[in-house]
């Protein structure tokens, strides 16, 4: 090979504002101006017909999944469309109708793009043809499909091990795709396979198999019309899950109460005018919260701990507070837990969480007089240090209560990705599973590898390092999700080959290997077809529900290929036939995939129940209240420490959060309307008391730094905005503040990145 010349790509883009508009944040989620906004930004990418179109197909049963979030749909979808603001944003910047070709790489050079913003980056439109950048070459050029294949091959031959090859997967991929791809990957011969739930549930996956015997959540969607209180935990629904409001909203309407627990008191569960219904947008709206706790930036388990406690001394006095019953049969280490509660004193606890006391005590009233209890969360209690504790103490409070396996209760972890969940069913994960491994020995003959892979940090570690050489991603963008940008990037730049099968040009296309490689798809919403047949895939959304999801528009290019053809013509061309897996006929064939996946993976039912098209269950030990495959056949009570953070004067913790209009790295716009801010993302949000301790005025330019291990990170430019929110604490979107945050840590156990936590000095400019 010849010796490359270096390229000039700029990591993290560029760091200009783009002129702030500031109003109050608003005071309702959705109603009209969600209708509004979701519109223009339709009609804006797909024309006014295609949009009509789509949106009638989406959500419903002979109709495509959401790309965006996992919120399961309803048994009877309504008339008025089953889709939300944000839904809408990301069907537009999937379906958008511009194009990014030979000819638009001819024109800008990958050095020149990466001074693009991530906004200007996806709005050039979807990927068209496989194309090549070539050692030294800052152009990408048109590959055929076949020579792309081949240079893989050569890539993957070249390693020592295949250890040194990572494979990626961001939570998009059908079940279908996820499955050969992790078969693939076995069969190849590693179990590198990070993925995108590494840097999101993970946490919750660690913790609800600990405690309860399965990595994801017991509730159903009907059980939020049953449920006496919703507690909503770490989570920004009117954002991230928009649908999930008609759900509270519902749960209100039988008498149910919404508890929230957030440094920040987010619009969307404040109020919420429901689009789908005309009352909904004429009217006021429905007020959800009941009760909203401020607590500080990862302080949850302090605030549950002072809730157990002052439960738990209710307890004592009327002995029906905790459901005793139930504590006896299914669950282990209730002394224990109360001994260990006796240790911390009220005022200790209520220091740290920094809520007042009479609110705590109304929730505490509340939940001692109802025992069906449905807690939410996401990223608010996943990305910490100690993300797995926190959830932990959500099923302690549970257990307590009785909450789990019966109608209107139960966990709740709100998935991110619309088949988050379901990959990692079907196989995505790093860790070995004995049972999974025979299975596939069982049915395909080769043996997986036995040897633990690496997830997300740790691959990004065994690059930067040079133990790994060949990155492969199906989706997502991996420069930009993940932590540590400037490291990621010199992990990603050392790298032989870097491959991304994707349907949108973003920052990873552009801080590569070597060589790289893009592999454009189909995306969710466009037909798929083969021979004259059209074909559909399945997903699993949050809630543990299988169904089938197939495409209608016409693709944007007639050189795409399917996510299974992809891997299919990978393994095809890897193996050359001296394999015992046809790749290829299989990869063509989705009716033969799901025949496999139903042999391998226990749950998967028959194809009988799949065409029909309703769904079917994943089974759930929990809801089946059995917990057999836990330590003495029970569930687990846990002993939780309090998170430590030894702040110097100066320093805050910083969380990195989504603004309104994005999705994950996807920046769909530049507004966050709920939180009042317009055209643009460089903010960071402060408390107004600590603006004046330090001598900040509103919409003053500051940079953040963060101090781990002895290294400087720093992050430019981002206007202050005073904010209601606990003091000491901030708030800034991801990705631009992930540059902050150190790649070594994250959460115990789970390894997922400390997001939410970081600990940062702000500088006035
Ligand atoms: N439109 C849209 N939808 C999405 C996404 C998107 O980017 N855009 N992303 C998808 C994905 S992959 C995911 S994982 C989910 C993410 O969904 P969320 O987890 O709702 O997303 P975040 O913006 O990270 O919000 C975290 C929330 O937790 C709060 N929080 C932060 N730290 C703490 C804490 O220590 N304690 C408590 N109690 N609260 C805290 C923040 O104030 C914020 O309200 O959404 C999915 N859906
Ligand atoms: N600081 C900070 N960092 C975070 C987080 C945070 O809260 N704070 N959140 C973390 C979380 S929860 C997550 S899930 C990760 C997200 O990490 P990723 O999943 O890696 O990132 P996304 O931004 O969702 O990926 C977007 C890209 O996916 C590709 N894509 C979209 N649809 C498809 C499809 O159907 N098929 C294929 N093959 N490609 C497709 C497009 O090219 C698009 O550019 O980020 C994490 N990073
Ligand atoms: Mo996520």
């Amino acid at each position: 090979m010849s010796t490359t010349k270096k390229r000039n790509i700029s990591v993290v883009g560029p760091n200009e504002f783009t002129g702030i508009k500031l109003k109050e944040p608003a005071e309702y989620a959705a109603g009209l101006p969600a209708v509004k906004v979701a519109l223009q930004h339709a009609f804006k990418e797909m024309g006014v017909v295609k949009s009509f179109h789509a949106l009638s197909k989406m959500n419903q049963k002979e109709g495509f999944d959401c790309p965006g979030c996992a919120w399961p749909d309803p048994e009877k979808p309504s008339r008025l469309g089953e889709y939300c603001e944000n839904g809408v944003k990301a069907l537009a910047e999937e379906a958008t109708h511009k194009k990014v070709d030979k000819d638009f790489f001819a024109k800008y050079s990958v050095e020149e793009l990466s001074n693009w913003s991530d906004y200007q980056i996806g709005k050039s439109g979807r990927l068209t043809e496989p194309m090549v950048l070539k050692p030294g070459s800052i152009h990408y050029e048109p590959i055929s499909w076949e020579d792309a294949y081949s240079l893989i091959t050569h890539e993957l031959k070249k390693l020592e091990s295949p250890n040194e090859a990572i494979f990626y997967t961001s939570g998009r991929s059908s079940n279908e795709a996820a499955f050969l791809y992790g078969l693939f990957v076995r069969a190849f011969g590693t179990n590198n396979m990070p993925d995108c739930s590494n840097m999101c549930h993970e946490s919750s996956g660690v913790a609800l198999s600990e405690t309860l015997g399965i990595g994801k959540g017991s509730v159903k969607l009907e059980d939020f019309d049953e449920a006496q209180v919703v507690i909503v935990m770490g989570q920004n629904p009117g954002t991230n899950h928009p649908r999930m409001l008609s759900a509270l909203q519902k749960c209100k309407e039988n008498g149910g109460k919404v508890i929230s627990i957030n440094p920040l008191e987010e619009a969307g569960l404040i109020r919420f005018k429901n689009p789908q219904q005309i009352k909904g947008v004429l009217s006021s709206g429905t007020s959800l919260t009941d009760i909203h706790l401020q607590v500080k930036i990862n302080q949850d388990v302090s605030l549950l701990k002072l809730i157990i406690k002052k439960l738990a001394a209710l307890d004592k006095e009327k002995a029906d507070v905790f459901d005793h019953k139930f504590i006896k049969r299914y669950t282990h280490g209730f002394t224990e837990l109360l001994q260990d509660i006796e240790q911390y004193s009220k005022e200790e606890l209520l220091e740290l969480c920094g809520v007042k006391e009479e609110l705590i005590d109304k929730v505490v009233a509340v939940l001692a007089d109802n025992d069906k209890i449905i807690i939410c969360w996401a990223m608010g209690l996943t990305q910490h240090k100690n993300g797995v504790e926190n959830i932990k103490e959500c099923v302690n409070l549970l257990l307590l209560k009785g909450s789990l396996g019966k109608p209107g209760a139960g966990t709740c972890p709100v998935r991110g990705h619309s088949n988050v969940q379901g990959d990692r069913t079907v196989g995505i994960m790093h860790h070995v599973s004995p049972v999974l491994n025979k299975s596939i020995e069982n049915v395909f003959n080769f043996s997986p590898p036995n040897k633990e892979g690496l997830d997300t940090v740790h691959a990004i570690e065994a690059m930067y390092t040079k133990k790994a050489k060949v990155f492969v991603a199906l989706g997502g963008n991996f420069l930009s999700a993940a932590s540590d940008t400037k490291y990621t990037a010199e992990a990603l730049q050392n790298c032989d080959l870097t491959v991304n099968i994707s349907t949108k040009l973003n920052r990873t296309h552009l801080v590569t290997g070597k060589t790289a490689l893009i592999l454009p798809t189909l995306g969710r919403s466009e037909v798929d077809e083969k021979n004259g047949e059209q074909r559909f895939f399945t997903v699993e959304n949050s809630m543990g529900k299988v169904h089938r999801s197939k495409g209608l528009m016409k693709p944007i290019s007639n050189n795409l290929k399917s996510e299974p053809e992809i891997i299919g013509g990978i393994a095809n061309a890897y193996f050359d036939t001296g394999h015992v897996v046809q790749w290829k006929s299989l990869s063509e064939n989705y009716e033969l995939i799901r025949e496999k996946i139903e042999t391998v993976i226990k749950g998967f039912k028959s194809i009988e129940h799949r065409s029909k098209g309703t769904g079917f269950y994943l089974p759930n030990n929990v809801r089946d209240l059995d917990f057999s495959k836990l330590p003495n056949q029970k569930a687990q009570f846990s002993i939780c420490s309090l998170p430590k953070h030894k702040l110097k004067k100066d320093e805050f913790v910083l969380m990195t959060i989504r603004s309104h209009d994005q999705f994950n790295t996807t920046i769909y716009g530049l507004d966050d309307r709920y939180r009042g801010v317009y055209n643009e993302r460089r903010v960071v949000f402060i408390n107004s008391e600590d603006m004046k301790e330090y001598n900040i005025e509103k919409l003053d330019i500051v940079n953040l730094t963060s101090h781990y291990d002895n290294k400087e990170r720093k992050a430019i430019n981002f206007l202050a905005i005073p904010y209601n929110i606990p003091k000491g604490n901030l708030a800034a979107y991801f990705p631009e503040t992930n540059i902050l945050v150190p790649y070594n840590h994250f959460a115990d156990k789970s390894h997922t990145p400390i997001s939410k936590s970081i600990i940062v000095r702000i500088h006035k400019v």
